[in-house]
């Protein structure tokens, strides 16, 4: 049996991170049975230092461009089969526009924001005992502030962040059009990435800026709203 190994229910998601939704909505998708393990501590045992990872028996599977390969393969899903191949390049792009690009905007609306980041702190360290539960958060959000600055999208205003991240939603919402899933009409890859990552801005129970801009496209909404209730 796969194990998935994640940080757990927050804000009214299956998980927080838009990798590993990624990775639970494919699972799903491609009709993989699977058990969910969830628990922030699994960030020590990953082989990467990341989450998502996986194991299958012996065999354990980080990043989620790894594991979708190896789920592919193992289980032979068909989901892109129908893609032709000009669609499978622009899905594969498309992924990585959101992994490298998207991520971080959600990051910044999470962990940068002072209205957000209470909740944050809350939701992911609040259980902790004391003094870690104040420690531990703080140690954290430096980290992944000082991330935001290296990676870059952390030197931009506040402005120029919410821009960017609206440019992802508005071509998000025009590649989509009034179609049920991105490419064809059944679910490939990709709509698992836009899933894991959409619903994380629509569906979540933070009220904020970046996430009323992804909520003023009513066909994401709606395209979060369908995959929830086929597969959720
Ligand atoms: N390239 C990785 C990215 C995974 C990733 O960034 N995971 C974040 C959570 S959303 C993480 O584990 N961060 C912990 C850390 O960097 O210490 C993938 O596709 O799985």
């Amino acid at each position: 049996m796969i194990k998935l190994y994640s940080f757990g229910r927050a804000f009214n998601m299956i998980d927080p991170s838009p990798f590993i939704l990624k990775i639970d909505a494919y699972l799903r998708m491609a009709n993989i049975p699977y058990e969910t393990i969830p628990d922030v501590n699994n960030l020590r045992k990953a082989p990467k230092g990341k989450l998502p990872f996986i194991t299958d028996g012996d065999k354990t599977i980080g990043d989620s461009q790894f594991i979708i390969a190896y789920l592919q393969d193992k289980f032979q899903v068909e989901l892109d089969s129908s893609l032709s191949p000009e669609q499978q390049g622009l899905a594969y792009l498309m992924g990585k526009a959101l992994d490298e690009d998207l991520y971080w905007c959600l990051v910044y609306s999470r962990w940068a924001k002072d209205d957000t980041w209470p909740l944050v702190k809350k939701a992911l360290f609040g259980s902790m005992p004391f003094p870690l539960k104040v420690i531990v958060p703080f140690v954290a959000r430096k980290g992944v502030l000082g991330a935001l600055q290296k990676q870059g999208l952390g030197r931009h205003s506040e402005e120029e962040i919410y821009t960017i991240a609206d440019k992802s939603f508005h071509a998000l919402s025009e590649v989509l059009a009034d179609k049920t899933y991105f490419f064809n009409n059944s679910p490939c890859t990709f709509d698992a990435t836009a899933f894991g990552f959409l619903d994380q801005f629509i569906n979540v129970e933070i009220d904020c800026k970046m996430n009323d801009l992804a909520k003023n496209y009513s066909n994401l909404v709606d395209y979060c709203n369908n995959i929830r209730a086929k597969y959720y």
